[in-house]
């Protein structure tokens, strides 16, 4: 498809005359860095004209448009998933290959971008990456932080954070686009005025601050179909034209604080999850992004349209969580303010555009800004916001007359606090969860007044994760060995891949299957000892959790568990275990103490474990450091086991799962999240399900929880296993080093509950739902049909499938073909 322009010859031409402009060397004096960049701009090339002829095909059929706002887009690396998404992967490694270059060195180049923490910024980038590939237009709207999410190194056990200066080198594929800068105001104070003409109300903000927001594009590659995309994260400079004047009349302070806001704002992303802070950064970069990405799609849409009031027909918008619901008021500003509509008018085109997503029920993760703050920072919005709350609650006491109740859990504004999913949810057409079990626990608990009130409101839409990076890219031999089997249907249709099923009784194929699973094992062997020095057996059991580090995944519960083998093993020796590799890979927020002490309780556990001569290599534990999406490609394809132990209820869904699922790796978890679609899938007899339900901790949660001590006191293996974090075995002698965990779970004297996330409650159905895992690896022809029915049973969980669902329900989008650009 792309054949012609990746012509081998033609591209070994680009590559050698991009590295001689760009750096004035001869291919055999460049750097692989240097490679990386010639490789790279080859590549967008070719890119740019399917870039034009996608946004010429959007404006002829004056196509309706997502956008979808989010403050994460976690990306990862671009070359080889453009790449593999213009199904050039192989012409390219050739060509570089006859030039003595390794196309998996180049990659290793890239840096990893990483503007996101974790499943929420790196399921807005799997939606990109379907959007382009179902050819739907779309943009993404972020924001272009000098430093990603830290990088992790580990130093002696514990995490220590380095930025994550990603730009260092250059960002190859981005383009700035100048001409499309859009000024954002913060703070001063509002005049109010009577327009003398129309006698319309006018409102003037006065002595604010302001800054330039400059939009970078990065182009989303669909599958073989040229369709080209727009990620455009917005940096921000201090306005150099006010600058000037300011410094004229010698107010050099208020320019330096111009210059200094502007450097600020996209300085760094939040490393949170799960948690929100209240800081005024935080909103400021919310207000920064929304601001200019509103004003910009305003004026796209004016070029070809005149009626604004029309603009929901050409428009939505998907507020990926609470964090860009700042979206609303400020669409109502623009309408009202800068295009005269009135207030009933900007409400409806408002209300019609915003769509909200929740990605969690964690109280702690809902934002809700001080009033104070909030009204100084943005006094506009806030009138805006007082307004709405105000409108919205006349609604609510006709509808509940005398029900202050309501009143005081359903306002914006309560308790002096802006309540932020509140407006969202009030403001917007479309409130959706991210996995079956998520709605139903919104839809009857946390928003259950709104969903009384609203039922049209809420729909569920499960999550799911693009094959072409998590398969295609990932596991290039699997991807190879299916298309093999069955066609390559499955990278544009993953519910193809369920043609596999007849394959699970077909020894040899089982047989291959699983070959390549060793082959996958050993390649991220060979990661481990380069990365870690340890050398661990492909053959033995690899078990493995990555994702961030939270108290509610319960890593805790994992590395507990782990002791307790480990005591096991020594106190029966002649007991039969199968050789198990724990692997772990977590990224702590850096101020969340007791995650970083499971970090440290990992890694102190895995010096001990791995050291001890006396147990014969049958237990190895392994902390990869820096977890990415560069990395994970890898763990995601060697995996055998995937941990997914949440307390039940607490994970909104979870995507990692899907991304083990799809690489033939069975589920060990509880009934929360997508695991429960998970297993149904695939069926109760191929995963490993224990713990309890998402009702019961709920129950428990309403009667004030549960006494962990009742265990403690009855179990004695678990009892020493809790002791051992107390007596120095993991710490050198050291008490009070896991003191912090270990009240965690136990303290009776502290005011908050012990034991939160019921890791001794689920203790021991995990100790036995993990017998259950050895039993079923040793009957290798059990479990090699377990593990690729997994694989066969994972069509559901493509993010393709979950797009068309938010076309259908909420975007009612049309699909636009693109011709291919390369005639510009
Ligand atoms: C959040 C939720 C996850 C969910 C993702 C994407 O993830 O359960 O799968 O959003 O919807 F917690 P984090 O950003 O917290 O990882």
């Amino acid at each position: 498809m792309y054949g012609k322009r990746f012509e081998k010859e033609t591209f070994k031409t680009a590559v050698k005359d991009n590295v001689k402009t760009l750096y004035r060397k001869t291919i055999d004096e460049a750097t692989p860095q240097q490679i990386f960049q010639a490789v790279s701009y080859a590549v967008k090339e070719v890119i740019i004209d399917d870039w034009l002829a996608t946004q010429k095909a959007y404006d002829e059929a004056d196509a309706k448009t997502v956008y979808y706002m989010s403050m994460e887009f976690l990306m990862g690396r671009a070359l080889g998933n453009n790449l593999i998404n213009m199904t050039a992967y192989g012409e390219v490694k050739e060509a570089l290959a006859e030039m003595n270059i390794d196309l998996n060195v180049i990659e290793d180049e890239e840096p990893d971008p990483a503007l996101g923490n974790g499943g929420l910024g790196r399921l807005a980038a799997c939606f990109l990456d379907s959007l382009s590939t179902l050819n739907y237009p779309a943009y993404g709207c972020g924001i272009r932080y000098r430093y990603g999410m830290f990088k992790q190194k580990i130093e002696n056990g514990y995490q220590v954070e380095e930025p994550d200066n990603w730009l260092k080198e250059g960002n190859p594929f981005e383009l700035r686009r100048e001409e499309y800068a859009k000024e954002v105001r913060f703070g001063g104070n509002i005049r109010f005025e009577k327009d003398p003409e129309t006698g319309k109300d006018i409102f003037i903000q006065e002595n604010y601050e302001s800054v330039l927001a400059i939009p970078y594009d990065m182009p989303i590659v669909g599958y073989g179909n040229h369709v080209v995309n727009t990620l455009r994260v917005w940096d921000a400079k201090a306005i150099t034209d006010f600058q000037l004047d300011e410094f004229d009349r010698g107010n050099y302070h208020k320019a330096v604080e111009q210059e200094n806001l502007a450097k600020l704002i996209v300085d760094v992303l939040y490393p949170n999850d799960n948690h929100y802070s209240g800081k005024e950064l935080r909103l400021k970069q919310q207000y920064f992004f929304i601001s200019a990405s509103l004003q910009a799609m305003i004026a796209k849409y004016k070029k070809r349209h005149s009626d604004i009031r029309k603009l929901y027909e050409k428009v939505v918008i998907q507020m990926n969580d609470t964090h860009p619901t700042v979206a609303v008021p400020e669409l109502m500003r623009l309408l009202i303010d800068e295009e005269g509509l009135n207030w009933e008018e900007a409400w409806e085109v408002t209300s019609k555009t915003c769509a909200y997503t929740n990605h969690t029920i964690m109280a702690e993760a809902l934002e809700k800004w001080p009033i104070d703050l909030f009204s100084r920072l943005l006094p506009r919005i806030y009138q805006i916001v007082q307004e709405i709350d105000r409108r919205f609650l006349i609604q609510v006491r006709a509808k509940y007359p005398g029900n202050e109740e309501k009143v005081k859990k359903m306002a914006i504004l309560m308790d002096g606090q802006v309540r932020m999913a509140n407006m969202a949810i009030i403001s917007g057409f479309s409130v959706n969860g991210v996995a079956k079990l998520h709605t139903e626990i919104l839809k009857h608990q946390e928003l259950k007044d709104f969903y009384e009130m609203f039922p049209e409101k809420f729909n569920n839409k499960t999550n799911g994760i693009t094959q072409r990076r998590f398969l295609a890219h990932g596991n290039p031999l699997l991807a190879g060995w299916i298309t093999d089997r069955i066609g390559d249907g499955w990278i544009t249709d993953l519910s193809k891949i369920a043609n596999l099923k007849p394959l699970v009784n077909d020894e040899q194929a089982r047989r291959e299957f699983m070959q390549i699973k060793y082959k996958n094992k050993v390649r991220l062997a060979e990661y481990i000892k380069k990365h870690n020095g340890i050398e661990v057996d492909p053959r033995s059991i690899f078990d493995v959790q990555v994702k961030r580090l939270h108290e509610y995944k319960r890593q805790f519960l994992n590395i507990l568990h782990i002791m307790y083998l480990y005591n096991q093993i020594k106190e029966h020796p002649e007991m039969s275990f199968y050789p198990r590799t724990f692997i772990f890979g977590a990224k702590a927020a850096a101020g969340y103490q007791r995650a970083k002490e499971t970090i440290k309780l990992i890694n102190s556990v895995a010096d001990v474990v791995n050291n001890d001569r006396s147990i014969n290599g049958k237990l190895k534990i392994v902390f990869i450091e820096d977890y990415r999406v560069s990395n994970a490609e890898l763990l995601f394809a060697a995996a055998d086991v995937s941990e997914q132990i949440s307390t039940a209820s607490k994970e909104a869904s979870g995507t990692g799962n899907m991304k083990f699922m799809l690489n033939g790796a069975p589920t060990l978890g509880t009934m929360d999240g997508a695991n429960v679609e998970i297993v149904q899938e695939v069926g109760e007899d191929n995963a490993f399900i224990f713990g309890l339900s998402s009702q019961e901790v709920i129950d428990y949660e309403n009667h004030g929880g549960y006494n962990p001590l009742d265990i403690y006191f009855n179990d004695w293996e678990l009892k020493r296993v809790i002791d051992q974090l107390m007596d120095g075995t993991y710490a050198n002698g050291d008490h009070d080093m896991y003191k912090n965990l270990y009240n965690s779970l136990l303290n009776t004297q502290c005011t908050a509950r012990p034991d939160v996330y019921f890791i001794l409650k689920d203790f021991r159905s995990y100790a036995e739902a993990q017998k259950k895992v050895e039993q079923a690896y040793r009957d290798e022809q059990r479990w090699s049909k377990m593990a690729l029915l997994n694989t066969a049973c994972s069509g559901k969980f493509s993010s393709d499938r979950t797009i068309e669902e938010y076309v259908e329900d909420i975007w009612k989008l049309e699909k636009i073909q693109v011709p291919s650009g390369q005639f510009f």
